[in-house]
């Protein structure tokens, strides 16, 4: 299986450089026009990366909405799916995610042993990923969905340590999310923890508004720092989050 998207990540943290996600979530998008728009943003901005995916897709946009945005960037498009129902080897990659902050057999490895033989006809890359929920200060969807309690966001060390068992049962990369939409996004303090015990690259996400907040997370330890709610609402924000993550 081709690992050029891993590689080009690992390259990229390896020279300790930054990189913004722009995530889109196809129930979010009301039109057409509005995707094709995040894409010529996305890509004159130079954001390195978009995910794809969402706890619930209800508009039965998902396939379409790949299409469209690989007809419109060069962008890698990587599946950050909700359910295996969000598999599409349109994209280039998934991030095969382990839900390690979680007790629930089924996002653990449940799913997985369902998708695994859909994966393996496809062309997608598999990045398998430790994934994290941190407590964001509200009840999200991911967490609902999930049945899983996140991690308190003052509890770092059970972060740092549940990260680092992730990176020794060989997870390639560590995601931690607050949740769409959380009131918080995920304290420094506990970004700085996590990232001082793995060596592996850390996406983090969830609640993050602005080009501060951005910044803030990946002075802080975060290699790849994901928006998606706040683009949503502006997409020209997307410049800023680059220069800022970058800067
Ligand atoms: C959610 O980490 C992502 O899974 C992004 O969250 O939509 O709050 O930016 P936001």
């Amino acid at each position: 299986m081709k690992n050029l998207i891993l590689t080009h990540i690992l390259a990229n943290t390896g020279k300790g450089g930054k990189q913004l996600a722009v995530l889109i979530d196809p129930d979010s998008i009301s039109d057409e026009a509005m995707l094709v728009n995040t894409c010529k943003m996305s890509t004159a901005a130079g954001a390195d990366l978009i995910l794809v995916g969402g706890s619930l897709i209800t508009n039965g946009f998902f396939e379409r909405c790949i299409s469209i945005i690989k007809e419109q960037t060069d962008i890698p498009v990587i599946l950050f799916p909700g359910n295996i129902m969000q598999i599409d080897e349109h994209a280039d990659s998934i991030l095969f995610l382990s839900l390690i902050s979680g007790r629930n057999p089924d996002m653990l490895i449940g799913k997985h042993v369902l998708a695994a033989p859909m994966l393996k006809k496809s062309q997608l890359e598999v990045i398998p990923t430790g994934y994290m929920l941190i407590d964001g200060g509200n009840i999200t969807s991911v967490s609902y969905m999930s049945n899983t309690t996140p991690i308190p966001a003052d509890k770092s060390s059970i972060a740092a340590c549940t990260a680092l068992a992730g990176e020794m049962l060989g997870l390639r990369t560590i995601y931690m999310d607050a949740g769409s939409g959380a009131k918080q996004p995920i304290p420094e303090k506990l970004i700085r923890e996590v990232k001082q015990h793995i060596s592996i690259p850390l996406f983090v996400g969830g609640g993050i508004r602005t080009p501060e907040a951005a910044k803030a997370a990946a002075q802080a330890g975060a290699d790849i720092v994901v928006v998606g709610n706040a683009i949503e609402k502006d997409p020209s924000l997307i410049a800023k989050l680059v220069d800022a993550v970058k800067s």
